[in-house]
């Protein structure tokens, strides 16, 4: 079986597997973006669907404004055991939950509220071992690990600073296995840019100690020129046949320097075992392409497949999985009518860090096509609905259309830091437009049509400035339909009749 990496593409970092049977299961970081943690399903480790979220109720988590991209959700782990699921997960927002635990029976189905876990710092995992001890373990500045409680989410005993990796960076995202009797004790480290990578030690005691693979790093990029850099936090899974492979994160710059701009995406690479030591991928390396041994069936997903063009007409009373909102919904914003979609401006601006009228999917692709038609006329200056290339408050440029002086225009709007321009401001008496995005390595180039006439374009920005290294944190760029009244809430709704959402083969 050939496949590609990313395996899940757009921004799904710090990726967490686990198998039951023939089923394999993995979450990755939304940060301040909601619903959070999705949840895919395979059977081949190369399909995946989105088979739902962990944390969809307000109740679960309250996302906090302050430093978008860098806060809230930070990688989640995920495991099995006796018919339980456990996803376990750092909330990084001071004052509430810290590390927490949610559960469920049926992944497809509701996760648990949180179970609030003592343990400071980032990075959970969970172990159980084979006399029914769990082990909580994580980094904070160090790795280390706890026995808990599962039912009360208590400590027990003391706190043990285990193996440290090799010296690099940042200790994190750990995770121990047991396999044929020995501990087996997987660490990213370097830091999540281009030094990233993981390292791993065994011991036939839990508590060590370790000894170190004698060829760590069994996992990086680094030195290697490939499409596919900063790769690390690593999960390993065995699949149904006994073979071995690992998911891990890595991003695909766009050229030189390096900068990436659909944030960490999820890669997968074949495990073998030399010695009792794993040798994963390409002598540790992850390839763009593996000519993989696997002997797992080609899975046919039933459900939404990350990375597959959307034509969404919001039909029904649902949202396709796709899509996100920032922070905790605010009710009567984004609603759908059962044929539409509407979208009431709040006061609050695309510039300004605080729940909005924005709905937004991750952009999966480098070169890739949006396209929103709605019904919309704005009647007092300011209001505006239009559609956005958003990396953060502070990097977004956007098509939108809106009222100045008493007239309505069709604008283009660039923000860079510090720096923002409205680059186009065309007259336009329509109430129904389309408006279109065409991204590439290069540009995102933006265009309208007002009611059934041809696409005009309007301008386009340079794809590096939106870019992780320019202006994000941990997070990759959403394409998203918005409206704002820009300092007063709209008078006037935004009818959304359709969205698409197109990649196109380099
Ligand atoms: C995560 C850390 C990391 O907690 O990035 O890639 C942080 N590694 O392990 C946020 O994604």
């Amino acid at each position: 079986m050939k496949f590609r990496n990313p395996i899940i593409s757009g921004m799904n970092p710090d990726p967490s597997i686990c198998r039951v049977g023939e089923d394999f299961y993995l979450v990755t970081s939304t940060f301040e973006y909601f619903p959070g943690i999705p949840i895919y399903h395979s059977r081949d480790l190369v399909h995946w669907e989105m088979i739902g979220h962990c944390l969809t109720r307000n109740s679960q988590v309250k996302l906090v404004t302050g430093a978008p991209n860098c806060l809230n959700i930070y990688a989640p782990t995920i495991r099995w055991h006796n018919g339980v699921f456990y996803v376990i997960v750092t909330c990084v927002n001071g004052d509430n939950h810290g590390n927490f635990l949610v559960t469920t029976t049926d992944p497809t189905g509701t996760w648990s509220d949180p179970l609030e876990l003592p343990f400071p710092g980032i990075d959970p995992s969970l172990f159980f071992d084979d006399d029914g001890k769990v082990y909580y373990h994580g980094t904070d500045q160090n790795v280390y690990l706890w026995e808990v409680d599962l039912k009360t989410g208590s400590a027990i005993g003391e706190r043990h600073w285990i193996w440290q990796g090799t010296g690099a960076n940042n200790p994190e995202g750990p995770h121990i296995y047991k396999i044929n009797g020995m501990y087996y004790f997987l660490v990213a480290q370097g830091g999540t840019e281009l030094c990233h990578m993981s390292v791993i030690a065994r011991s036939k005691s839990l508590y060590g100690p370790y000894e170190s693979c004698p060829h760590n790093p069994v996992l990086t990029n680094i030195g290697r020129s490939l499409p596919i850099k900063a790769i690390g936090h690593a999960d390993l899974i065995d699949d149904p046949m006994g073979n071995w492979w690992a998911v891990c994160l890595g991003n695909r710059p766009l050229g030189y320097p390096f900068r990436h701009n659909l944030g960490r995406e999820t890669m997968l690479a074949p495990v073998r075992w030399e010695n009792g030591w794993p040798i994963i991928g390409e002598n540790g390396a992850v390839l763009p392409e593996f000519e993989s041994t696997s002997e797992l069936p080609e899975y046919k997903p039933k459900g939404y497949v990350p990375g597959s063009a959307v034509h969404d007409r919001f039909c029904g009373d649902a949202l396709h999985p796709s899509w996100n909102y920032i922070y905790n919904p605010v009710p009567g914003l984004i609603t759908l009518t059962g044929s539409s979609l509407h979208l009431l401006g709040n006061a609050v601006s695309l510039s300004e860090d605080a729940p909005k009228t924005w709905l937004g999917r991750r952009q999966e692709h480098i070169t890739c096509t949006a396209q929103m038609t709605m019904q919309f006329s704005p009647k007092e200056d300011g209001e505006e609905a239009g559609l956005t290339i958003y990396m953060n408050p502070g990097h977004h440029y956007e098509i939108a259309y809106t009222r100045m002086g008493g007239q309505n225009v069709v604008i283009l709007r660039r923000r860079i830091g510090s720096l923002q321009a409205i680059e186009a401001k065309i007259p336009c008496a329509a109430n129904h437009l389309t408006l279109y995005l065409a991204c590439n390595r290069e540009r995102y180039a933006f265009s309208y049509a007002a009611d059934e006439g041809d696409l005009i374009p309007v301008g386009s920005g340079e794809t590096s400035y939106l870019t992780t290294e320019v202006g994000g944190c941990f997070t990759g760029n959403f394409i998203a339909m918005y409206a704002s009244g820009n300092g007063k809430n709209c008078t006037v709704t935004a009818e959304v009749i359709s969205f698409n959402y197109d990649p196109i083969a380099e």
